[in-house]
């Protein structure tokens, strides 16, 4: 049924994902705004981190079934990948799909599957048919002709674990929503082509809630555990203890508190749902409100450890204190900076004036955000000699393996539960 398809947005979802498809015989056409990203993936190349994909892109490219392109090409099915950020104001922006929807609707044709996979508000898979209608009157779509539709249209999230990225689009149970029950088994009978997990069928707008509520399942979850840490410190109680000992409940399992929640999907997706339901949507955007607070927190913990260092030197001013920040990543043993909450509160450390020592294993140099007079990337072993507050960020692999030492350090500030 589905000889060709291609993939609109190769990017973290949409080039593993057509990769997948090109690895089991399909003719997968790739379609992304990006000329480099094109051109890189033609060479047989990937422009983005991802464990194993690029011997994949590799030989998709070299054996002849994957192809990346500028323009969109017709196909059988389509599959939608794009980005959908926030603007300022938590609105989610869909700006990026309208633009991939205006590109496919030229080339669709009578039996095209399109779907969508984008992270997005409940709704979203309609607004997509009503774009693709808007510029094809010839063709009928599925909110005018139902199970009679020319084109076929479903929501299908994905999701998978940065890192495991490969492993995790295989074997992952899939959620697919399709407008019409003829979409969703056309979409299953795509997904079939390479999903080994359970393909689960719903309608579109159940699909895009699902992901929504993954999502700011473990954002309230983790909401909790900030939440406690900020209770016990006050009242003198060890959280990881805490939780370690709440935990043996059969039926309790809390996370672990951190720095903050950082990536690009945990910190952003529940705002979808209370943009549209602003009223009944409490509990999920006060979580919001408390995952957000916590790297002022740590700022605030911070500041008084340094005020303590500048009582105990007498003479000495802010430019003499050296502040270690260990992790910048968004989560353990990654090299992903993006959104993430201590490289916030670093650069708010940096902005006190102090000097800043950032020890950050899975980097060579700094991004340029980080670019400071007063602030240095620096090993582990440097940082712990010279720093006069040590402030853990990440729980990264590097510093487990070094916990005696900056347990040793007399002013350790551990938002990670690192020295517990
Ligand atoms: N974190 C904590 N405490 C914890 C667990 C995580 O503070 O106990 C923090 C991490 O340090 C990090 C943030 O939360 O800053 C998010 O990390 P994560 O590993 O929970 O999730 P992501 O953002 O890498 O990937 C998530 C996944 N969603 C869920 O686990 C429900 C992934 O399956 C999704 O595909 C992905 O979001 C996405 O694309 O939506």
């Amino acid at each position: 049924m589905f000889e060709t398809i291609s993939v609109i947005g190769l990017g973290y979802i949409g080039l593993p994902t057509a990769t997948l498809f090109a690895s089991c015989k399909k003719k997968v056409i790739g379609v992304d705004i990006n000329p480099h990203a094109v051109d890189t993936i033609n060479q047989g190349k990937i422009h983005i981190v991802e464990p194993g994909l690029d011997m994949l892109v590799h030989s998709a490219v070299t054996e002849g079934y994957l192809r990346a392109t500028t323009q969109p090409e017709p196909a059988d099915a389509f599959l939608v990948a794009v980005p959908t950020p926030f603007t300022d104001g938590r609105k989610p922006d869909l700006s990026c799909i309208e633009a991939a929807a205006q590109s496919i609707a030229t080339v669709l044709a009578k039996g095209n599957l399109v779907i969508l996979e984008s992270t997005s508000p409940v709704g979203t898979t309609e607004k997509l048919a009503d774009w693709l209608a808007a510029v094809r009157s010839d063709l009928s779509f599925p909110q005018q002709a139902g199970e009679e539709a020319d084109i076929q249209i479903a929501y299908c999230p994905e999701r998978v674990l940065p890192g495991r990225v490969v492993h995790e689009l295989v074997t992952n149970d899939r959620v697919i929503g399709g407008m019409t029950n003829k979409a969703t088994e056309m979409a299953c009978a795509l997904y079939k082509t390479f999903v080994e997990g359970a393909l689960m069928s719903t309608n579109n707008r159940t699909a895009e809630m699902c992901k929504l509520t993954e999502n700011s399942f473990r954002d309230v979850n983790i909401a909790f555990a900030n939440e406690l840490s900020m209770i016990c410190d006050k009242l003198d109680i060890n959280v990881w203890d805490l939780i370690r000992l709440a935990n043996r409940h059969p039926r309790v399992n809390i996370l672990q508190p951190g720095a903050g929640v950082g990536g690009h999907c945990i910190a952003v997706d529940p705002w979808f749902i209370v943009d549209i339901t602003p009223n009944e949507a409490r509990l999920i955007r006060t979580a919001r409100e408390v995952n957000d607070h916590k790297p002022h927190w740590v700022l605030e913990k911070v500041k008084a450890a340094i005020a303590d260092c500048l009582v105990q030197k007498p003479g000495s001013t802010m430019a003499d204190i050296k502040v270690a920040c260990l992790g910048l990543a968004f989560k353990p043993d990654i090299d992903d900076l993006r959104e993430s909450p201590a490289v916030e509160i670093t650069q708010h450390i940096a902005k006190l004036g102090c000097q800043v020592l950032a020890v950050e294993p899975n980097i060579e140099t700094l991004p340029q955000k980080l670019e400071k007079s007063n602030l240095h990337l620096s090993s582990l072993t440097d940082a712990l000699l010279a720093a006069d507050v040590l402030c853990v960020l990440v729980k990264h692999r590097e510093f487990v393996e070094q916990l005696a030492n900056i347990q040793a350090h007399p002013t350790v500030i551990d938002a990670v539960g690192l020295l517990a």
